[in-house]
This record gives C-alpha cells, sequence and structure tokens, in this order.
C-alpha cells in the first residue's frame, strides 16, 4: 500500500497564518481525509479523485468577486473542435493570461505552495506549474442551453477543476464525464461507458486529463456551470501540445 505522508500538508496549513488580501480561501484538510490513502494508487487506476468542499464558503465568494470582474474579458466561443473529434464548444471562456493580469487571487492559488504540496502529497509525484501561459488556467462557463465543453483531452496531465457555479436543476445537467482508460483497447465510449460525476459549487475534482477522455453534459434552460481549471505538470515529464487551448482560449 502507498503511504502518504500528512506532513507537507500540515506545514501547508501552518503558513495559513501568512495570508494576504489575494488568498483565495481553501480547505486543506479535505486532502487529508482517510481515503486520501490510497489516492495514488486510486488516481493511477482510475485517474478521478474528488475534492468536495476545497472551497470554503468565504474562498468561493471571493473567487465569485473575481470571476464576477473578468467576465466582460470573456469570449463566446461556438464551433467544433476539429482535433478532437469534431467535438462540440458551445461556451463561454477566459485564457490564463488574461486571468494573470487581472486576477491576482486565482493566479496566486494556482501557484501556491499549500494548493501544489497538497496535490503532490495526494498523488505522490512532484507537481510543476504549466509552461503555457495560456492553459494554466482558464475559465469555462457553460450558460445558454445546450452549452457543452464537448469530449477531449487537455495537453497537461492533470487537470484541477474548481466549481464556481454548478447547475442545481432537478433533472441533472452539466455533469463530468469520463472514460475508463483502456489498456492496448479501444477508448470508444461505446466500448466502455463513461463515469458521471456530478458536483457542487465550492467542490474540485483532480483528473488524469491527458490520458482520460471527458466531457461536460450539455446544461439545461436556465442553468449555470463555471469553473476554473487550473493544470499543471509533472516534474520532468514532457507534454505533448495539442493546438486546442489556442484555439479554444486565446
Ligand atoms: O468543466 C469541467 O469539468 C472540465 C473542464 C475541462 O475539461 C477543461 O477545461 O479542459
Ligand atoms: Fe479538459
Amino acid at each position: 500500500m502507498t503511504h502518504i505522508s500528512t506532513s507537507p500538508v500540515s506545514s501547508a496549513l501552518d503558513v495559513l497564518g501568512t495570508r494576504s488580501q489575494d488568498d483565495i480561501d481553501i480547505d486543506l484538510s479535505v486532502f487529508a481525509t482517510e481515503e486520501s490513502s490510497q489516492a495514488a494508487e486510486r488516481f493511477d487506476d482510475c485517474g478521478y479523485i474528488p475534492l468536495p468542499g476545497l472551497l470554503t464558503p468565504a474562498g468561493l465568494d471571493q473567487l465569485r468577486s473575481e470571476v464576477k470582474a473578468l467576465t466582460p474579458l470573456t469570449q463566446r466561443r461556438d464551433f467544433v473542435m476539429e482535433c478532437m473529434g469534431g467535438t462540440p464548444r458551445n461556451m463561454t471562456t477566459l485564457g490564463g493570461e488574461l486571468i494573470t493580469e487581472q486576477a491576482p487571487g486565482i493566479s496566486n492559488l494556482y501557484q501556491s505552495a499549500q494548493l501544489m504540496d497538497a496535490l503532490g502529497v495526494l498523488l505522490q509525484k512532484q507537481i510543476v506549474v504549466a509552461d503555457d501561459p495560456v492553459e494554466r488556467h482558464v475559465l469555462n462557463i457553460l450558460h445558454k442551453a445546450g452549452d457543452t465543453h464537448g469530449y477531449h483531452i487537455d495537453d497537461y496531465p492533470i487537470a484541477v477543476v474548481m466549481f464556481i457555479e454548478s447547475p442545481t436543476c432537478p433533472e441533472g445537467c452539466g455533469r463530468l464525464e469520463f472514460c475508463p482508460a483502456a489498456v492496448g483497447e479501444s477508448d470508444s465510449p461505446v466500448d466502455h461507458p463513461p463515469f458521471t460525476r456530478s458536483h457542487h459549487a465550492g467542490d474540485a475534482y483532480v483528473l488524469r486529463s491527458d490520458r482520460l477522455n471527458h466531457r461536460v453534459q450539455p446544461i439545461h434552460d436556465g442553468c449555470l456551470r463555471t469553473v476554473l481549471n487550473f493544470a499543471y505538470g509533472f516534474d520532468g515529464e514532457q507534454i505533448e501540445r495539442t493546438p486546442s487551448a489556442s484555439i479554444l482560449y486565446s
């Protein structure tokens, strides 16, 4: 069984006393639950770890304010992504460069030692920031009936997706779907039915996003789904770049 030390998480918790006003409040204890002692193994197997309640109510409010201020800079996208099997993109987005310029809380959180150390302990790997300033942290807003972020893989291996808003309609919509890793076989959703996961505002999840084909189900009329996606690499590992991020976020 993989042993996971919680000491970097505790030391990350210790430095919370030195927070500045741009620091977003997160609950690092979600990384140190009983279940997380086997997280690295489970992540290798299934590529998904939920982090329910990563954002505290105060942190969620802080992120909502920054996202609101960013909204005038966002761009509507309605097209199919040819390099990802012609899957639909019907969404409003903002790429990393403007987020770095305009949203200090988000960019500080992205590169904070607290978050990155906790993630490294969880996955038992050294995590590094993404070198692409566009892809490192992006904002995705689904707000019109039928809006969807169609099936794709990401360039970077680790996606930490944080929910600023999530649909609450009784029928359910806007859920994450990801296809189980196919070992030496077809990764068609027909052969491997996708897993579906729902999340609330304030929740987050970690996904092995360069390996698992994933999408967001279309949302219903009147629903809103707003996420920040933080992309990270593994120290010393190269990534295979596709044009998809620059098409969606530049
Ligand atoms: O919105 C989500 O849950 C997934 C986001 C995503 O796949 C991406 O930004 O690449
Ligand atoms: Fe993705």
